[in-house]
């Protein structure tokens, strides 16, 4: 339930007063932009829809781990974000392990609120991705995962732009696994925000099990996750993935909600050579059928995955794209350009 307006109001102006003392308060969410044109998203059938049950494809870039590459996220690179790539999406890639949250739920915690409201100031949606990638077993990190996203939702359950990715690459464990976490997960953000859009990460690394032995489709569509407002998520690096792929994920356009958390136009290691056509393929299918898609990664990390060359952030010129790399330029066109 939404709060009250009064008691909105009231909140803002004691927030307002306590931020005053140490700079100016936040500026208002822009009335112009993704979020002021769709508003609340929810899962309409097997689409994501806006406010007023219109179909909407989000496009938008993923960052890389906030542990390695905070830098390259600031006002200055999310102004460029939105207003010269027109992103509608910010994914906030917050891994769990490798330095990740696990060292410092409060430290990371508290970036990823920021982020949030960055987001937020420029009219973007948030995509907050607990990014556990191994262990495979989402379980491993259940109890970390409920206390982030109860934090998480609690604060930010009035605003409209905030998706809540709660496992980014399962691996090594059946469907039933990833759907009994998700289970555990979901009432946590529900209780606090009832109409979140949540994404499920799929089997095989999301790969709705083309990785594995092809069959994930039917075994969600045999065992879907109990709740509404969700979606299938699914990864794909276009010069490691080909028809095969492909073809899974047609398949599940055609009988799933799903949304394109993270690919790339490279091999799945976000390096090596770039395969456009393969990429284009993949975009085209997703443009057919309205499916979201976010690219890995926004950084400037020496994979040719990463789009700004290396020394981008330290030099903070995001602006154009003199410091992009080939990928960079690909993707930020795809961005831009209505399908
Ligand atoms: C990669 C990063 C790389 C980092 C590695 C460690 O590009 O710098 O060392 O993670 O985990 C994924 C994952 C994503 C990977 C990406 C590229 O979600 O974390 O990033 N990828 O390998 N799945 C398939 C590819």
């Amino acid at each position: 339930m939404p709060r009250s307006r009064t008691l909105s109001i009231f909140l803002a102006a004691a927030v307002a007063a306590v931020v005053g003392a140490a700079g100016p308060a936040p500026a208002a969410p822009p009335d112009a932009g993704p979020v002021a044109r769709h508003g609340q998203l929810t899962v309409c059938g097997q689409q994501l829809c806006d406010a007023s049950g219109t179909p909407v494809q989000l496009r938008g870039m993923s960052t890389h781990g906030l542990q390695w590459y905070a830098q390259c996220v600031n006002d200055a690179s999310l102004d460029v974000l939105a207003d010269e790539w027109r992103a509608d999406v910010l994914r906030i890639s917050m891994y769990v392990q490798e330095g990740g949250y696990e060292t410092d739920p409060a430290g990371f915690t508290a970036k990823v609120h920021d982020y949030i409201e960055k987001a937020t100031a420029r009219g973007m949606y948030a995509i907050v991705d607990w990014h556990m990638l191994s262990p495979g077993d989402p379980n491993h990190n259940l109890a970390g995962a409920r206390t982030f996203f109860h934090q998480i939702a609690e604060r930010h359950r009035d605003k409209p732009n905030v998706l809540y990715e709660i496992a980014n690459e399962p691996s090594g464990v059946h469907w039933s696994t990833i759907r009994s976490y998700a289970d555990q997960v979901i009432p946590v953000i529900r209780a606090q925000d009832p109409d979140g859009v949540v994404l499920v990460g799929t089997e095989d690394w999301s790969s709705l099990g083309a990785s594995g032995d092809g069959e994930g489709v039917a075994r969600i569509l045999a065992d879907p996750v109990r709740a509404g407002n969700v979606m299938y998520t699914f990864h794909f690096y276009a010069a490691s993935h080909d028809e095969w792929y492909l073809n899974t994920l047609r398949d599940a356009v055609a009988k799933l909600p799903m949304f394109v958390t993270e690919f790339g136009t490279q091999e799945y290691t976000g390096d090596g050579p770039n395969d456009f056509a393969r990429a284009q393929q993949y975009l085209d299918l997703l443009a057919e059928h309205k499916v979201s898609w976010v690219n890995w990664n926004y950084s400037d990390d020496m994979r040719s995955g990463a789009v700004f060359t290396e020394g981008t952030c330290a030099a903070g010129a995001y602006s154009g794209t003199d410091r992009l790399k080939e990928a960079g330029v690909w993707i930020r066109d795809r961005i831009r350009t209505p399908a």
